[in-house]
């Protein structure tokens, strides 16, 4: 056939030539604009066209009155621009003032004649609130964006394009927004090497060597991305610091990436090694009683706000984990934080002083340590001290109590600080949408003034009265294309900046804003993406630590299983010095039999802890140490309900793999794939971690497996011999 075709016409063969080669092409090749994930949820594509013709009279011109002297209103004309224009298809027209109806006017008082006499009820909403009304001025009907503060308007307008993004009608909207929490941050554990501790999206993104003369344009992006939620903050270095970050080579660095973030209102933080004055100062002493140390921070910081004029301020990691701290020089929590506070106090920054602290040589049950160094202080520390403090009692597990302190220092304003990174939930690889995780812990009561008394009032100041306040997430951030290392991912760091924003915001509600900006208003995306996004962080607990269990990982990485380890130096790094499985049961008491850790909780909670009926099964093997013939609530004995829940923790990430497969009409082919792929990684791993802890706690008790529930297909060993040498992230 084919020389056929090549002896009768050499022109019609190179045309079928020409026509295979561009269907090849077509075939292998991808579309320019393919979604990788870059774009967050700063994108704006168009909308439906019958969406687009409902907005489009409604916002003809954008009205940003003095816009030429300010960075901040500068930045929210640009993405107004980009967003309107993008979503509606056609860019909106800029004026100096209202010209006819459709207008959205963005302004404060100061910069609108308009708005200073609309009389709108400006006054409560701080100097980052924001309202968006329809309104009639000048006699034309449009809409405006008002507050009392650029900030104010920059959050307002990324308010603005949310409801376009989600399709919310404008006409009649009467919005008024203002952030319950002050300080709204991301916790960078970035090195200077670019490595990031528990960071599972590549490199930092923070190029340090090139700074402060190279200039990603990754780092505006991030401070889009950041504003759209409202985040005000970010601490650039890990929190197991290298003091270098303060020399001034350094600081000439973050002051460049201060540059960067201002106009978008983002402030840089730096973390501080507390023996800095020694290894950068020449001193022979960090004591903070010592008056060479403490002119030292002082200089320092002076040094700091000369090149960083809005800095503000240290978050400190001190005597946790080997890290330097006040206690080497027997020296309070309190002290140590004060000398940090007094050099920043005359510049108006703050410390933030962290409360993961446990002791090797100490006895005492680690989820109590914090709670027994710190509560004594309470009162102590100086006004510009705000003690940050963790989720839980130990350490970012899949499910925690709420943290003992919380509640439990009325003196003294606490920060929670969630790990945004999932360490302990499968790292980037596996799906787990922390938004439940997170209103679970801020709606926990902690009923230290009765009933209501919610973490999340405690933190945002309403419960014991306090101005300072603020909210840190341990960013997932890194230098990987999708910034997260998965699409979903993004929906951790998103959640995270919305309830930062706002505490009582629902994990669902959220999920949807989520996935309509990310994937688009398809309803079938979003009743699938929210039923797989709303069950995936109890299929980790499931598949990793059920019923209450904790700190199961394989040493180190804490990544694979490794519930057998019991031979580390630290008697709490041992997953074996969390569950205490035997022949006879399982489980950590901490009941008044046990270590007693119920006691640090308000009398009705500690109740409801010490009860094995009453705390529920979720945290039931945390408080309880059981037999393993317990009889559980669903009929099952302990043993058997174990097996069934790392069953259905495998079945779950089954399930989301097919809901996922059954979107694969709708979602462009990057976003799909990776998403197809990462879900065959975590049901292969949810696997093997069902595997080997049935091997293990079946070793432990002894006991038949359960009817239906399949045995390991390995022996307890060979899940013993597995490693894994090179996990990122350690
Ligand atoms: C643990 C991490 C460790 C951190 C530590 C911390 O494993 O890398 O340094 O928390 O929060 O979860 O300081």
């Amino acid at each position: 056939m084919k020389s056929d075709v090549i002896g009768k016409s050499p022109t019609l063969f190179l045309a079928s030539l020409l026509g295979l080669l561009l269907m090849a092409a077509a075939l292998i090749s991808v579309p320019v604009n393919a979604e990788d994930g870059y774009d967050l949820w700063l994108r704006y594509p168009p909308l439906e066209a019958d969406t687009r013709e409902r907005y489009r009279p409604q916002l003809r011109q954008l009205v940003i009155p003095e816009r030429e002297r300010s960075q901040t209103l500068q930045a929210i004309e640009r993405e107004l621009v980009r967003g309107v224009g993008g979503l509606l298809a056609s860019a909106p027209e800029l004026r100096e003032r209202i010209e006819g109806d459709g207008f959205v006017l963005v302004a404060t008082p100061q910069t609108s004649r308009a708005i200073r006499g609309a009389g709108l009820p400006l006054r409560d909403l701080g100097d980052e609130g924001y309202l968006i009304r329809s309104a009639t001025l000048d006699g034309h009907k449009g809409t405006v964006v008002a507050a009392n503060t650029e900030r104010g308007l920059l959050y307002g307008s990324f308010h603005l394009l949310r409801l376009l993004q989600t399709n919310t009608p404008l006409a009649d909207v009467d919005i008024a927004s203002q952030p319950r929490i002050g300080l709204r941050l991301l916790n960078h554990w970035d090195n200077l090497d670019r490595t990031v501790e528990r960071g599972y999206a590549g490199q930092s993104i923070w190029d340090w060597w090139n700074l402060p003369d190279l200039l990603d344009p990754r780092y505006t992006d991030y401070a889009r991305a950041n504003a759209t939620l409202g985040i005000n903050g970010t601490v650039l270095n890990n929190v197991n610091a290298s003091a270098d970050s303060l020399t001034p080579r350094y600081l000439a660095k973050a002051a460049a990436l201060a540059d960067v973030f201002r106009p978008y209102g983002i402030r840089v933080y730096l973390s501080a090694r507390f023996s800095a004055p020694v290894e950068i100062g020449g001193l022979d002493t960090a004591d903070p009683k010592n008056p060479k140390v403490q002119r030292w921070w002082k200089d320092k910081a002076d040094e700091i706000y000369r090149v960083i004029p809005d800095f503000g301020g240290f978050l400190v990691k001190a005597n946790s984990e080997g890290q330097p701290g006040p206690q080497d020089y027997g020296r309070s929590h309190a002290e140590g934080a004060n000398l940090l506070a007094r050099s920043l106090a005359p510049h108006g920054g703050v410390v933030m002083w962290r409360a993961f602290v446990y002791q090797q040589d100490n006895p005492e049950d680690r989820a109590k340590q914090a709670y027994s160094d710190f509560v004594p202080l309470d009162g102590q520390f100086d006004d510009n001290v705000i003690v940050q403090v963790k989720n839980g009692p130990i350490d970012f597990q899949p499910r925690e109590p709420f943290h003992p302190m919380f509640g439990a220092m009325p003196s003294t304003p606490l920060m929670m600080e969630f790990q945004i990174t999932k360490e302990y939930l499968g790292f980037a690889s596996h799906l787990a949408y922390l938004g439940p995780m997170y209103e679970e812990v801020l709606r926990a009561d902690t009923f230290v003034k009765g009933a209501g008394s919610t973490v999340a009032k405690v933190i945002d100041g309403n419960l014991h009265n306090h101005r300072l306040t603020g909210i840190a997430g341990v960013a997932n951030i890194g230098s990987a294309r999708d910034w997260t290392g998965s699409i979903f991912n993004q929906a951790n760091w998103y959640v995270f900046g919305r309830m930062a924003w706002n505490p009582e915001l629902g994990a669902e509600a959220i999920a949807r804003e989520w996935l309509q900006i990310t994937f688009g208003r398809d309803p079938r995306i979003l009743e699938t993406g929210l039923a797989m996004m709303m069950a995936s962080r109890q299929a980790v607990v499931d598949y990793m630590t059920p019923l209450g269990l904790a700190h199961l990982m394989a040493t180190g990485h804490h990544y694979g299983p490794g519930p057998w380890v019991s031979d580390l130096a630290r008697p709490e790094w041992n997953p074996a010095y969390y569950h205490r499985a035997d022949r006879n049961g399982i489980g950590f008491d901490r009941t008044s039999e046990g270590s007693d850790a119920v006691s640090q909780y308000a009398p009705a909670v500690a109740k409801q802890f010490a009860s094995r009926s009453a705390v529920g099964d979720d945290l039931l093997l945390w408080f309880h140490h059981l037999p393993w013939d317990y009889p559980m609530p669903s009929g099952r004995d302990l043993w058997e309900e174990l097996a069934h829940r790392y069953d259905r923790g495998v079945q779950a990430v089954g399930k989301m793999r097919t809901q996922w497969r059954s979107l694969e009409p709708l979602i462009d082919a990057g976003r799909f794939d990776k998403t197809a792929r990462l879900l065959a990684v975590q049901e292969r791993e949810a696997q093997w971690w069902r595997d080997a802890s049935i091997a293990y706690f079946q070793s432990v008790s002894r006991r038949p497996l359960p009817e239906g529930v399949s045995p390991p297909p390995e022996t307890l060993e060979y899940y013993k011999a597995v490693e894994y040498p090179w996990a990122p992230g350690h």
